[in-house]
């Protein structure tokens, strides 16, 4: 049995210099999902259903255990001298903490509960993160310069589903890693070492009902799926959860699209901590992630919230999906 804190020192030897800080880092984003995930298993039991009332600053309705997730994130992380910003998708500005302190060097930026319109339906939701180094000659005065990275220089990035079990997912740029939270004594054990994507899936993950407002080339080529042109008689499969849809393409393979919408012209998914972090995971496990045109992972981010499109999946499909636009250009 090996636990996710045993295999981040195992990885942490891999990074020079490193004084175990990365491995404390990561631990406070163990430790707050296994407070989220215990609020989320017991969500129908305890008041922590349904609104909080709030909007937050994607204009959406803040559900209850958002804002406890979010508090859950933010209490651990901020335990972490070696952190100095965190930024999440429930607060509109970046957060310093320990100012002024030599030792921050990291930013974390997070969404604490993606999917969260799902909670009362009792379907997956999730927790995805990325974390990236203070760029040189950045001062803490500056936390935007932090976050705002292209997804390439993430140094480890990752999701918690909250499934029928909850599961970690991370990498940090050596490989993809899953460990399932064993109840019985409250640690994550390693259950899927170096997870790879299929080369090719059965199945394509898109919300079909906006398919009229998207550009003509995403409906063709979903349409080229279907036709069986790759070989493979496609089922959809659609949750509205991200990290859940994107949870079964890694395993399955297969393509996830959010293509820009008539309500949402850059897409919906959010470029910092939804794509960039499942754009990292896809590389890493032999897949490919695209906004559409161009490698997500490449887009320089200038604003913290900014949304893209998110085109990611298996290696034939994603090949086939590059040649396919080209041909339209
Ligand atoms: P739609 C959840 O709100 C989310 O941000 C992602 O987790 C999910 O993939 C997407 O929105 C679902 O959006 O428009 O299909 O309901």
């Amino acid at each position: 049995m090996i636990t996710v804190q045993q295999h981040i020192m195992r990885e942490q030897k891999r990074f020079p210099g490193a004084s175990g800080e990365f491995s404390f880092l990561l631990s406070g984003i163990t430790l707050a999902t296994k407070m989220i995930q215990a609020q989320v298993r017991r969500a129908g039991l305890t008041d922590v259903l349904g609104e909080h009332g709030d909007i937050n600053v994607q204009g959406e309705i803040q559900q209850k255990l958002d804002v406890i997730s979010n508090e859950a994130l933010v209490h651990c992380l901020s335990a972490r001298e070696s952190i100095g910003v965190l930024a999440s998708e429930e607060n509109e500005e970046p957060m310093l903490v320990h100012k002024g302190s030599d030792e921050a060097k990291y930013a974390v930026v997070f969404d604490p509960l993606d999917g969260s319109s799902n909670i009362d339906v009792n379907v997956s939701v999730g927790t995805t993160f990325s974390i990236l180094r203070k760029p040189d000659g950045v001062a803490m005065d500056n936390p935007e310069k932090w976050v705002l990275q292209p997804g390439s220089k993430q140094i480890a990035a990752g999701y918690v589903v909250y499934g029928s079990s909850t599961i970690l997912v991370y990498s940090a740029g050596h490989g993809v890693h899953g460990f399932t939270l064993d109840p019985a004594i409250g640690a994550y054990v390693l259950s899927h070492e170096n997870m790879t994507m299929p080369e090719q899936g059965k199945y394509y993950s898109v919300n079909e009902a906006y398919r009229d407002g998207f550009p003509a080339r995403y409906g063709e080529y979903i349409d080229r799926l279907r036709s069986g042109v790759l070989g493979v008689n496609y089922s959809s499969r659609y949750i509205g959860s991200m990290v859940a849809d994107f949870h079964r393409t890694l395993l399955k393979g297969g393509v996830f699209l959010y293509p820009p919408t008539n309500e949402n012209s850059e897409g919906k998914l959010r470029l910092l901590y939804e794509a960039n972090p499942v754009a990292l995971l896809a590389e890493q496990a032999g897949g490919i992630a695209l906004d559409g045109e161009r490698r997500v992972m490449d887009i320089e981010p200038t604003s913290i919230h900014q949304r893209t499109p998110l085109v990611v999946g298996s290696r034939v499909e994603m090949s086939d999906f590059e040649r396919f636009i080209q041909s339209k250009e």
